[in-house]
């Protein structure tokens, strides 16, 4: 079952590689959802061909007006009901309310801000101190469109901005705080099994816990503009040992250029 399963999910269906830990649930689900369709296919058109056979014109020249008698069509919608209410109430709420309703606390976490734009997608986060600075819309410039507030805030001097690569440590939940800063974007990371509008002036968090290191495509999932196909950006998962040392060193850079400009 487990071999048919994989075959279904990665040769048939082509997923994209899994590296995060709930997507298990999404692909099975998404599995479960075509099976049933591909059941519903084959049945619907057998029952096509056999009444196009049964109901021929040479066999039956007269109308019935009475119909069919028996009760088999009742049963088989029951039948095709009861699968849907339990793949809607058994796998896909579940999933949902487990989601959204437990999600991991942000000391836990690796916390970033998102903001995408006509056509990239940018990044902030705390730095090593783990306090995430002020924004101020009035700063946000081509380099920092979050206008995060270096010089009035000591908490924003050592965050660090990304465009279009991210960089995320493994096996440690990491929430996403998604904003837009003209038109309505998608942040999407398939092989993470996440997708969430970036709408502006809303903050809407996603998360997710990469289990895999390597790098991973983001992409826009909503036409936003003539430059839609060039906001691809990169998701790199590391080791936490690396990533310290990346956020450190990005925080060191940010830091001394932060001064110089003043
Ligand atoms: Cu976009």
């Amino acid at each position: 079952m487990s071999d048919l399963i994989y075959w279904f999910k990665h040769k048939l269906l082509n997923l994209p590689v899994l590296a995060s830990e709930h997507g298990k649930s999404v692909d099975d689900l998404i599995v479960y959802v075509h099976a049933l369709m591909a059941v519903l296919f084959v049945g619907w058109f057998a029952y096509f061909l056999y009444a196009l056979f049964r109901f021929r014109k040479s066999k039956h020249p007269n109308a019935d007006y009475i119909g069919v008698k028996s009760h088999v069509s009742n049963y088989l919608e029951g039948g095709v009901a009861l699968v849907e209410a339990i793949l809607l109430i058994g796998f896909a709420v579940p999933l949902w309310a487990k989601v959204a309703a437990y999600p991991p606390a942000e000391k836990d976490s690796t916390s970033i801000y998102v903001l995408g734009r006509q056509f990239n997608w940018n990044g902030h986060y705390a730095g090593p101190d783990g306090k995430m600075g002020k924004q101020d819309s009035a700063l946000s410039s081509a380099i920092d469109p979050f206008g995060v507030d270096r010089k009035n805030d000591p908490d924003a001097k050592d965050d660090v901005i990304v465009q279009d690569n991210f960089i995320v440590p493994v096996n440690k939940p990491v929430i996403l705080h998604i904003s837009s800063l003209d038109v309505i974007h998608s942040f999407a990371i398939r092989s993470m099994r996440i997708c969430q509008d970036a709408t502006p002036g809303f903050s809407v968090a996603t998360w997710f816990t990469p289990t895999k290191a390597g790098k991973y495509k983001i992409a826009c999932a909503q036409l936003c503009g003539m430059g839609h196909y060039t906001m691809r950006a990169v998701l790199e998962v590391v080791s936490q040992q690396e990533y310290d040392k990346w956020l450190a060193d990005a925080a060191r850079k940010a830091t001394a250029a932060s001064v110089s400009y003043e």
